[in-house]
């Protein structure tokens, strides 16, 4: 048991020193697979950046999309739900943004890719500390 632990410690700390400390995470919706970084980790109450590269069914990488981020808390005693959009920026073929989080807890956030008309969304949580 105590070599188990001792096995996924390595392996954490490992994992963190190939990622560094950026949060990253690779999720796969519609017609896309989605690679999201983000500048801290975990991410924090206020700015953050982040920088999202897309790839279509062909491993193709996609970069003729419009890109919006939507993130969202729920409601909860005492505060409304919360909604925010941000465009993104097309720099390096990432598409880039600041996520600003007006408080710490579960976010829903969906990368919103438009193409052709044609929107599809990619979702994932981050815990905000
Ligand atoms: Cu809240």
């Amino acid at each position: 048991m105590k070599k188990v632990m001792t096995a996924i410690i390595m392996l954490l700390f490992t994992a963190g020193f190939v990622y560094g400390k950026d949060y990253m995470v690779t999720k796969q919706g519609g017609d896309y697979t989605v690679n999201i970084k983000m500048d801290k980790n975990p991410p924090v109450t206020g700015d953050n950046k982040i920088a999202i590269t897309i790839q279509d069914k062909t491993g193709a990488e996609v970069t003729d999309a419009i890109v919006y981020i939507e993130y969202t808390m729920p409601a909860m005693p005492g505060m409304p739900a919360m909604n925010y959009k941000s465009a993104t920026e097309l720099k390096d073929k990432q598409y880039a943004a600041i996520l600003n989080f007006s408080m710490s807890g579960a976010w829903n956030v969906a990368v919103k890719i438009t193409r052709a008309g044609k929107t599809q969304s990619v979702k994932f949580n981050v815990d905000v500390s």
